[in-house]
């Protein structure tokens, strides 16, 4: 048996460091590796079973023809050969025809390693296809937000937690999400530190807090508007860091403050007056107060506002400038490479946009070209992608030429011309810089690409190299791309040794002292002149949003998702046991409103809006409070008793940044 030093590509803040051990081109167990002091020795409940992912039996062996009509799954095996000599005749036809703006790439983050998640949109960057905006349907709103607030920089390093002196969870679900992190929360609060956790939902998380603060969805501008307003009442306000370090707070403090006092805090956020109130105390008592940023409040109409406003905090106590203090939303933009070597390594400056998290409006209404090609790798927006229903209208296109690289067939799989076997990361060499923490690894593949499966990577090269791409990253091996992601790299990671980095060890590098601010004022902005010359609101305030108010006048319920806690979105769809102890895809009622419908725990419901019916089992919990529907996860049809839940899910945007507004929507539930 041996052991390969591996580092985790799923979408995750943490990227764990791992050690595969491997007999005869198996992988036996993953485990986690114990020398990265972070990720410490080990793997969350999920990659426990990689082994079962990589060598699941529902994984595609060969790529595969369709044969069937679209979205039936009626497929034949086809060679490698013929299915790139087809994609190539096709694409060729419709460049010469439409030009390459009705090519589309539809390339994610399933593979977080930058040379399997680059290359793929450097491909149809180089092509001039029309260009992705990727990432709307998770963090282009909460990072366009924080950019503004704090500037395009990564937040405090979690491992200075060990130095706070209080810990807040403000909308993440850390022990789902970011278990690395909560580890290590979880030791500070057994030395004393209290952790709290604002969530409008009792998660896992809120269960092992100190306090829970059950806000209402979209009140978290309120609620940290309300904190400032009583640091400022009780004298707790460090004028000297404001003075120093930030910018308008004199103007947000006499124009906005004023109008959040704990008694209208209380009524917009269905918090308890003494429940505001002692949080403030203990938010303006501390020294070196740590929020982690979740994504789940930002995504929905009023996000990007929610988000400055509880970014702004740590500046009104001055924890930004202590280690151990301030707030973590991303940690990648502080790791300067030169991600253009591989995503726009040639093309026209300027094409068309597709938003990601738009894609059925733009399959079905794109003109001059209408969108003819697409190819959509590590992604299945068939599920994942608000409005799915439209989704899978636009894919179902008799016109539309679909290829789909995906380790399963997925829905999305389903609806495509051509499916190819894609590798996991287990089966292919990278290198990795994390999102959640402050570290870079490069990883080997720990077993050959299983059945016919190729990487991202090698797919990426392979279709430029037919498609007459001279551009010399499509001809590098992966150790020679990562070279050109540090050529033109600046801050410390242009340092970094690149044969140290090439060992395979964790390398941290993580920035020192306080808080860096890059602004347009290089401080925190309280009020944004950039949002002003936007035509926006350039400081913080909560109203409630018109669209909204008029959804909820028409159904009576609220719909919250959120991660599931044994599946990456859809990414382990094909893994049985995890299918399994996650349970069937499932909504959650309060007692209240479930009586109010006559429905009983484990009853088949039908959840329904404008947009569409979706079938899940329910269960009765006072997790959420009434007049919200907790949909867990995003389950794919087969699992669900029909449908997936984002058929009720608008594509509407949110304020900043574009993004997806899950948390927005309203419907009613009912017997199956
Ligand atoms: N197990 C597991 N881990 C994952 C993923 C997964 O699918 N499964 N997905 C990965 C990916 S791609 C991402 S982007 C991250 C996301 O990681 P997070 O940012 O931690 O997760 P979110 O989806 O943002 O949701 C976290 C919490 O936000 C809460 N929330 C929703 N609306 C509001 C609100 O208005 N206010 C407040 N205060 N809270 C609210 C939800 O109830 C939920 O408990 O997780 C990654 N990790
Ligand atoms: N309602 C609602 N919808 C959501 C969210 C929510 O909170 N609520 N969260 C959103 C968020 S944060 C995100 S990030 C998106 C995620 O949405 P997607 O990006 O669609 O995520 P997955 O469902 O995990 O799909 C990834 C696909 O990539 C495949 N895959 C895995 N590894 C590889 C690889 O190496 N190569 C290739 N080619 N394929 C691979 C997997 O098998 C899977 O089919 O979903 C969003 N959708
Ligand atoms: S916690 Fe995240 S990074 Fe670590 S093994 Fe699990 S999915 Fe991978
Ligand atoms: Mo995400």
């Amino acid at each position: 048996m041996e052991t390969v030093r591996v580092v985790c590509a799923h979408d995750c803040p943490d990227m764990c460091s791992l050690l595969a051990e491997v007999e005869d081109g198996r992988v036996l167990r993953v485990r986690g590796d114990p020398e990265q002091p972070f990720t410490a020795g080990f793997a969350c409940a999920k990659v426990n079973r990689d082994a079962e992912l990589v060598h699941s039996p529902e994984r595609i062996q060969t790529p595969l023809r369709r044969i069937g009509a679209k979205g039936e799954g009626k497929f034949a095996p086809m060679t490698w050969d013929a299915a790139l000599d087809e994609i190539t005749t096709r694409w060729q036809a419709i460049i010469a025809e439409s030009g390459p703006m009705a090519l589309l790439g539809y390339a994610y983050s399933a593979h977080q390693g930058q040379m399997n998640r680059g290359l793929m949109l450097g491909l149809f960057h180089a092509l001039g296809a029309s260009r992705l905006i990727a990432g709307t349907v998770c963090d282009t709103c909460c990072e366009a937000a924080w950019d503004i607030t704090v500037g395009p920089i990564g937040g405090a390093d979690p491992e200075a937690v060990d130095d706070s002196d209080l810990i807040v969870s403000w909308g993440a679900d850390l022990v789902a999400t970011n278990v690395h992190f909560w580890a290590r929360a979880e030791a500070a609060q057994k030395r004393g530190v209290p952790v709290i956790v604002i969530d409008p939902r009792r998660s896992r998380t809120a269960r092992l807090a100190d306090h829970h603060l059950q806000i209402r969805i979209g009140t978290d501008a309120a609620l940290a508007l309300g904190v400032m307003h009583i640091l400022a009442r009780d004298g707790l306000v460090e004028r000297d860091y404001i003075a120093a370090h930030t910018a308008g707070f004199d103007r947000l403090e006499a124009e906005v403050l004023p109008r959040f006092p704990p008694a209208r805090v209380a009524a917009i956020t269905g918090l308890a007056i003494a429940d505001i109130e002692s949080f403030a105390a203990l938010y303006g008592a501390a020294k070196r107060s740590f929020i982690r940023l979740g994504e789940g409040m930002t995504r929905l109409a009023r996000g990007g506002e929610a988000l400055r406003a509880v970014a702004l905090l740590p500046g009104v106590t001055g924890a930004y400038g202590r280690r151990g203090g301030g707030a973590l939303l991303l940690t990648a933009a502080s790791c300067e490479l030169n991600y253009a070597a591989l995503r726009k390594p040639s093309g026209p400056a300027e094409t068309r946009l597709v938003n990601h998290s738009r894609l059925g409006d733009a399959l079905l209404s794109m003109r001059d070209p209408p969108l003819r090609g697409l190819l959509i790798a590590a992604n299945n927006p068939a599920v994942t992608c608000p409005d799915s229903g439209k989704v899978r209208a636009g894919l179902a296109r008799e016109d539309l030429f679909t290829v789909v690289h995906d380790p399963f067939l997925t829905v999305t799989a389903r609806y495509a011309d051509i499916v190819l076997p894609a590798a996991t990361y287990l089966e292919s060499e990278d290198f990795y810089r994390a999102y959640g923490t402050y570290y870079l690894q490069y990883g080997r593949a720990a077993v050959p690409p299983q059945g016919e499966a190729w990487s991202n990577f090698r797919l990426a090269q392979e279709l430029a190299s037919r498609m007459g791409l001279s551009d010399p990253v499509f001809r590098m091996a992966p150790e020679e791309a990562v070279a050109a992601l540090f050529e033109g790299a600046t801050g410390p990671a242009a340092a970094l040794d690149l044969d140290e980095l090439r060992s395979g060890r964790p390398i941290r590098l993580a920035p020192q002292g306080g808080q860096e601010f890059r602004t347009p004022s290089g401080r925190l902005e309280f009020y944004s002149g950039q949002l002003a010359a936007a035509g926006l609101a350039a400081m913080p305030d909560w109203r409630p949003d018109p669209q909204e108010e008029r959804d909820r006048a028409r159904w009576p319920l609220r719909l919250l998702t959120a991660p599931g806690y044994f599946q990456a979105h859809t990414a382990y769809a094909g893994v049985d046991f995890l299918r399994r102890r996650e349970g069937a895809p499932c909504c959650i009622l309060h007692p209240e409103e479930a009586a109010r419908r006559g429905l009983a725990d484990g009853a088949k419901v039908r959840l329904f809006n404008e947009r569409g019916a979706v079938g899940l089992v329910l269960r009765v919990s006072d997790e959420v409070l009434p007049g919200v529907v907790l949909v867990p996860g995003q389950r794919p049809d087969g699992e669900t008793l029909s449908g997936t839940i984002n058929m009720l899910c608008s594509d509407r945007y949110t304020d900043l940044g574009d993004g997806a507004t899950y948390q927005s929507n309203f419907l009613d539930v009912a017997a199956w």
